[in-house]
């Protein structure tokens, strides 16, 4: 099987390279520059039109969408337990986490990062960065107390692709001038998640010279 990750350093790509490092996957990892604009090259539109990361190469047939990768990244690997697996009320519960940090929190943090997806009209720009703070501060505090009960992890007891997912949100929390420390169950988290060795080597993909237009 050939695997090929297309990922993006500082971005929601961060739990598909964790998950492929925790199931110790043999896999090219392929590195965008989205400031540098090569998720609008002709050819990595030809193999995603939306232009977006993650994607997963799976044997030449791509898959886009955090949930989809970090879905396949765990059926492919089911011995790493990446992601709960039989009790339906678990599996569920996951589920709808993964869903709420891809169409909730994701999209809040967009509002400020992407304003011009939103509107042309930069007069509403301050407002809508401005809502999209308030919506992460609310996000933070409700993973603050998912963790207020002493759980090591998002999910409970075990780590999760859940984890490295939250953590992207932790690492855009500078680029909202929003102080972490308020959320110290979060942030004690954020340490766990950092102290893995699979976090450890996917960091280093993020300055790998391995891109998708050689510099
Ligand atoms: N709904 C998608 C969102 C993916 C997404 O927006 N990824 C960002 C990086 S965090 C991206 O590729 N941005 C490039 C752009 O907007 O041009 C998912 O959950 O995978």
């Amino acid at each position: 099987m050939s695997l090929t990750l297309y990922f993006a350093a500082g971005s929601c790509s961060l739990p598909a390279l964790v998950g492929l490092e925790e199931a110790g996957a043999e896999f090219d990892a392929v590195r965008l520059v989205l400031p540098d604009g090569d998720q609008r090259r002709p050819e990595y539109l030809a193999i995603h039109p939306r232009g977006r990361v993650p994607v997963l190469v799976i044997d030449g047939v791509a898959i886009g969408e955090n949930i989809a990768v970090l879905t396949a990244i765990d059926r492919l690997f089911p011995q790493a337990r990446l992601l709960p697996a039989g009790d339906l009320v678990q599996v569920a519960r996951a589920y709808e986490l993964l869903a709420w940090f891809a169409s909730g929190v994701h999209v809040a943090f967009a509002h400020f990062a992407r304003p011009e997806r939103y509107t042309q009209d930069t007069s509403v720009w301050p407002a809508l960065k401005e809502s999209s703070r308030e919506n992460m501060r609310a996000a933070y505090a409700e993973i603050e107390a998912r963790l207020a009960d002493g759980r090591s992890w998002l999910l409970g007891e075990s780590f999760s692709l859940a984890d490295p997912y939250a953590h992207v949100f932790h690492r855009w929390a500078p680029r909202l001038e929003i102080d972490l420390n308020d959320y110290p169950a979060f942030q004690a988290h954020a340490q766990r998640v950092q102290a893995r060795p699979s976090f450890q080597r996917a960091v280093l993909h993020e300055t790998s010279e391995r891109r998708l237009v050689p510099a």
